[in-house]
């Protein structure tokens, strides 16, 4: 099942698509009119369904069934019990019940499906990198062998039940003409696990502040596309937002102190209230304090979020982007005139850094960290070599006091230094290529290595056995306005990776939304769509057969586009890319 489709294949397809559509643009203007009248569709017996990401193998009928808004709950298994399953059946019940509440069928209604079972065999809830996130789903309508018709979920893990509760969500719709929900194209049978373990988004809060209520809106959105790693970009050059209790002036280089994490605040981001619903006073009584909060009156139940099954990689990036650490310890720049890289001669940087970790370790449980080491202006380690007159006329100015050493030494120990604080803490490093491009046969061999810079590096990475993570920029970076939702969709996380063992070492991909261009005002429409192309790369089978062909991808993707609006997720359009290059 896990064989791609020869990345040859999908260049072939995306070229074609590309000079089609530059001819046929007057032809795909009047698809999309016809498109957007399917859309409309939905909700009437004929509707098709639209899954996103696609399930791994699923067999569908042509049954339309109503579906209870009283749906109840069993559950079976070691796991059954979790508050986890629980939880997010209660999320999910208002997801999908969200219009029939409001909107009440007038006449008295037949249900098809009044219960629901969930069998969660294992009752292991940590959540880490290769957990098991499969599930089966199962509706059946009534007939011979069940009298009542009924929908199973079936899970090794909690995170399996969650993602088969997120594809239940997608089967159903609102019929504006009964006003209940409908689930169509009944019988179901899903089968569905992700292709790779690592499914990531970026997100960079150090050139614009986000405040948690969109890091959080964002968790969740991921949610509904199954992606499952926040790679939090914490702090950079432009900011040191976070609250670092060991070293307090660290966040001095905040840009304001409003837009500032501090310790409950980044907590809450990674593990904790999620709000569910508001609930009466009374309620609250039967509840442990976690389970509610209270402001200004309003009483809400909530949810711990790191259960809806998103890790959270933290991200500090050493020893180029630090400038900002200077503002609260100038100490740590090599010199007043030069700010960067952080200075590698002094001890004080390196207990800095283990200051930081152990304070962090606290708050991030997932297994990886993530320690930057991209675009290290080693030439600033080097100006120190030169000639002293030369010195003088140069602005800035960087001291290696260890004059042995050259500047790629320099980079070179600085990195393996600050690998060897995160493993010393338990955690697994991840870096930016450069590090693995400059010193190859240096790098502790726990290394996860990031690619960014074109396509080239994970072959190399995955043949000397280190395992990668896949964001190249030209498909994957979402700062990129002009990448359209095809280039990341089409792109492929194994290319030129054959060998079957080195493909394992891919644990997958990441869409990155660097910070510089987009804000609080606009990254969710910044992430979405585009971000839920790379989703389904990272989830589903590669094959773009006919299940999978340009056309259905774009449907089902307006149609997940759509969902995401409706749920609160300011998603842009889709757009089509060739249009809009075409418009002038
Ligand atoms: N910040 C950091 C960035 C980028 C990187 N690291 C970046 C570089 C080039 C582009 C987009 C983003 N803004 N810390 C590279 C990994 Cl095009």
């Amino acid at each position: 099942m896990n064989s791609p489709s020869s990345p040859n294949t999908n260049y072939l397809l995306l070229a074609a698509f590309l000079l089609f559509s530059q001819s046929v643009l007057t032809v795909s203007r009047n698809l999309d009119l016809k498109l957007l009248r399917q859309l409309n569709h939905v909700g009437k017996d004929d509707s098709p369904t639209y899954i996103w990401p696609l399930p791994l193998q699923y067999t569908s009928g042509n049954q339309t069934l109503t579906v209870n808004p009283n749906l109840a709950l069993f559950t079976s298994g070691n796991g059954g019990g979790s508050r986890i399953v629980s939880q997010a059946f209660e999320r999910y019940k208002r997801i999908i019940f969200e219009h029939a509440s409001l909107k009440l069928p007038t006449a008295g209604v037949d249900y098809d499906l009044s219960k629901l079972t969930i069998l969660v065999h294992s009752d292991d809830e940590e959540l880490q990198l290769g957990v098991d996130e499969s599930y089966n789903l199962l509706v059946a309508a009534s007939n011979a062998h069940s009298v009542i018709g009924e929908i199973t979920i079936e899970a090794n893990s909690v995170y399996g039940a969650v993602h088969g509760l997120e594809t239940l969500s997608q089967l159903c719709a609102f019929d504006y003409g009964t006003k209940t929900v409908k689930l169509y194209n009944a019988p179901w049978y899903i089968q569905d696990k992700p292709r790779f373990e690592y499914r990531g988004l970026l997100l960079d809060t150090s050139r614009h502040y986000l405040p948690i209520e969109i890091i959080k809106q964002v968790i969740e959105s991921m949610s509904f596309a199954k992606l499952n790693v926040l790679h939090w970009h914490i702090i950079d050059e432009e900011s040191f937002p976070l609250e670092v209790p060991s070293f307090p002036n660290l966040w001095k280089g905040a840009y304001t102190k409003w837009e500032r994490y501090t310790i409950d605040d980044a907590s809450e981001i990674v593990e904790m209230h999620f709000k569910l619903f508001h609930i009466k006073s009374a309620e609250a009584f039967s509840l442990s304090s976690y389970e509610y909060e209270c402001s200004n009156s309003v009483i809400t139940k909530i949810q711990l979020l790191q259960k809806i099954g998103i890790n959270v990689m933290a991200e500090v990036d050493v020893p180029g982007h630090a400038e900002s650490w200077g503002t609260g310890y100038p100490d740590l720049w090599p010199s007043s005139s030069c700010r960067e890289p952080l200075d590698v001669s002094k001890n004080f940087t390196f207990d800095l850094i283990s200051g930081i970790l152990s304070d962090m370790k606290k708050i991030f449980p997932f297994g990886l960290f993530h320690l930057g080491g991209d675009e290290v202006n080693t030439g600033q380690y080097l100006l120190d070599f030169l000639p002293v007159v030369l010195i003088t006329v140069t602005t800035s100015i960087c001291r290696l006091q260890d004059h042995s050493m050259s500047a790629k030494d320099a980079y070179k120990y600085f990195v393996l230094r600050a690998q060897e604080i995160a493993i010393s803490l338990n955690w697994t490093p991840v870096n930016w290529e450069e590090t693995f491009n400059s010193f190859p046969t240096s790098l502790n061999p726990k290394t996860v290595v990031h690619n960014w810079l074109g396509a080239g590096v994970c072959p190399k990475a995955v043949a000397k056995g280190f395992r990668c993570i896949y964001s190249n920029q030209g498909f994957w970076y979402l700062d990129h306005l002009d990448v359209p939702w095809e280039s990341v969709y089409y792109t492929e996380p194994l290319e030129d990776i054959t060998d079957a063992s080195q493909q394992k070492l891919v644990l997958g991909g990441e869409v990155c939304m660097w910070g510089e261009t987009a804000d609080a005002s606009d990254v969710q429409q910044t992430i979405w769509p585009r971000a839920a192309a790379a989703a389904e790369r990272l989830w589903s089978a590669p094959e773009s057969g006919s299940s999978r062909n340009s056309t259905t991808v774009l449907q089902r993707l307006e149609y997940f586009r759509c969902l995401l609006t409706r749920r609160g997720v300011p998603a842009a359009p889709v757009g089509y890319a060739f249009s809009i290059t075409n418009a002038s």
